[in-house]
């Protein structure tokens, strides 16, 4: 019986030493340590011994049946590997084929025109302010010389929070704000972009729309300077080709005030469709910082001058990438936005 114990397990070993397969394996297992295998049925043999030899037996048996599980299983385990090793190396890529298409979002418009804006008056030393979108009516109103009976200010026109707190209709609280804060300090060389609100809804008409408006504060400020400023920027976000011309006009917050067209960019100047046969486009509304503003912002108007300027965003996007509805840049659908 010890001879064929031995003479398993030396068949075993052999045998395993040739197996390629899992399968193999499996057959060699069943073939020997299964239900019916070669072990098993020496080990049923057992009652045939004389007892004292029994336990001998028995122990070498077991010895013998937990090797060959032992190597069984490292087989098994060495085969796994093989197998995978084979298949990486059969398996290459083909660099060549189109990578799997993914959805790409494009920037809105409205956001490529700001963050153009900034970084052209960036360029021209300004910097970046924001302030709250709820603003007090002596902020929105009273401290850039709308006074209570302006007509600005009118319910129709707009969001009243409380009978002393609104939605901002401009970004100017930012800038009044700022010269709080800066004050006497100049210059003061800022722009404020943000969102403002006003109870219109038309199709050239957003409750909500974008401004950008612009304050500079220092002694010896001129008119001029407003030009050159504005000549800047326009010809940076139009191109250097485009002219820009000022119109008088009135705002409450800057005397003189003055509102600046661009030449037309289909026409040249020559006169279209487009620009309405007058060769040019209006984009901004701006002016000398009126002395009361100044004032209210904490500075002597006898002292130092300003000039301030604010453009609606729909208006300059509209006419940089020839959009011809406001709603376009509030309805999202994907057909408009993913051609910017
Ligand atoms: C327009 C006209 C303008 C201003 C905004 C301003 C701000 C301060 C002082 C003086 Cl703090 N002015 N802002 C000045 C002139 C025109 O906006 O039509 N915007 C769309």
């Amino acid at each position: 019986m010890r001879t064929q114990l031995e003479k398993i397990k030396s068949e075993v070993k052999e045998a395993l030493n040739k197996v390629k397969s899992l399968e193999e394996v499996n057959e060699l297992k069943v073939k020997y340590l299964g239900k019916k295998g070669e072990l098993t049925q020496v080990l049923r043999g057992m009652g045939q011994l004389v007892p004292e030899e029994r336990p001998i037996i028995g122990q070498l048996a077991n010895e013998i049946r937990d090797e060959l599980n032992k190597v069984l299983d490292e087989q098994v385990k060495k085969i796994k590997k093989i197998e995978q090793e084979q298949k990486l190396n059969l398996e290459t890529i083909d660099v060549t084929l189109p990578g799997k298409q993914f959805l790409k979002g494009t920037k809105h418009p409205l956001s490529l025109v700001i963050e153009e804006a900034k970084q052209i008056f960036m360029g021209l030393g300004f910097q970046i302010a924001e302030g709250p979108e709820i603003e007090t009516d002596y902020y929105n109103f009273e401290a850039l010389n709308l006074p209570k009976d302006h007509p600005a200010r009118d319910m129709q026109d707009t969001f009243y929070i409380t009978s002393d707190v609104v939605l901002r209709t401009h970004t100017s609280p930012v800038q009044v704000r700022s010269m709080e804060s800066l004050t006497p300090e100049v210059p003061v060389k800022i722009i404020c972009p943000g969102k403002v609100y006003r109870k219109d809804d038309d199709a050239t008409h957003s409750p909500m729309f974008h401004q950008i408006e612009g304050l500079v504060i220092d002694m010896g400020i001129r008119m001029s300077d407003l030009k050159g400023v504005l000549l800047a920027f326009v010809q940076q976000m139009f191109g250097p080709d485009r002219k820009i011309r000022f119109r008088p006009s009135y705002f409450p917050f800057t005397e003189p005030s003055a509102e600046v067209d661009v030449s037309c960019g289909i026409c040249k100047g020559d006169g279209c469709k487009a620009c309405s046969y007058t060769g040019w486009l209006e984009i901004l509304g701006s002016g000398m910082v009126h002395p009361n503003v100044l004032k209210y912002g904490g500075y002597d108007p006898t002292k130092v001058k300003g000039f301030a300027f604010g453009m609606g965003v729909e208006r300059i996007a509209m006419l940089k990438y020839n959009i011809n509805d406001m709603r376009l840049f509030f309805e999202n659908d994907i057909r408009f936005l993913r051609q910017f």
